[in-house]
């Protein structure tokens, strides 16, 4: 029963502080992320699999394919199945992930990169600038390596060296358009005849999504759950 507490507790204060991610000014109001559903955590789509993790890229799931979704709406469809959007830490990864879009020529995916520009990410020094040093996956909360740079033990930067501007990215260019923030973490496949490569995007655009393993909701639901197969 502790246990249950303590998880509860810690998933609820993981979902709160997630909450104020989503809470931009572009953004509907009332948004809240899902919880997982155990019988769909059970029964998730387990595509391919690296490290430990499952993975799926919603095209290739029936209920799912032909369906997209803004930033907040992909987290929550992939936390319904104890997944989030995938968050990238190795160049092993990436290559497989740009290895999926290229084989099965996707236009775009959501990932769960996401700018530190809301509450609580204010005067961190060590957040700035913004666009360098900024960037963490929403899914596991960890910060990615400064944008200007190949990240350590990969020998490539994903990141464009071009865009709507025809400067490195991110570049936040949306916000001298309409004044949104790029907050995004998005993979776009030769938009700008870049070939496949990461780009800060507004968060309202609407994409297909790859999904990968959460271990903090798969252990929530096994705790939560007695016996259930994961
Ligand atoms: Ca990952
Ligand atoms: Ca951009």
């Amino acid at each position: 029963m502790n246990l249950f507490i303590f998880l509860a507790a810690f998933v609820l204060a993981a979902a709160t502080a997630a909450i104020n991610e989503v809470r931009q000014p572009s953004n509907r109001p009332g948004r809240f992320l899902s919880l997982p559903n155990a019988q769909k955590c059970a029964n998730r789509p387990k595509q391919f699999f690296y490290r430990g993790h499952n993975y799926f890229f919603s095209g290739h799931v029936p209920e799912l394919s032909g369906r997209k979704v803004d930033w907040l709406d992909g987290r929550n469809v992939c936390r319904e199945y104890c997944m989030d959007l995938v968050s990238i830490e190795t160049q092993e990864e990436n290559n497989m992930i740009f290895r999926l879009i290229q084989q099965n020529d996707v236009p775009y995916i959501w990932t769960s990169g996401r700018l530190c520009d809301f509450k609580g990410c204010e005067n961190r020094p060590d957040l700035e600038p913004k666009s360098v040093l900024g960037w963490f996956w929403s899914a596991n909360r960890e910060k990615m390596a400064p944008t200007n740079r190949s990240p350590n033990g990969w020998n490539y930067n994903p990141w464009s060296s071009t865009g709507h501007k025809k400067q490195r990215q991110p570049d936040n260019a949306e916000f001298d358009i309409n004044g949104t923030t790029e907050s995004c973490l998005s993979i776009l496949n030769n938009v700008y005849n870049d070939g496949i490569a990461w780009h800060d995007v507004a968060c309202y655009h609407e994409k297909p999504i790859v999904c990968e393993d959460s271990e903090e909701l798969l252990n929530y639901v096994a705790a939560t759950n007695p016996g259930i197969r994961l």
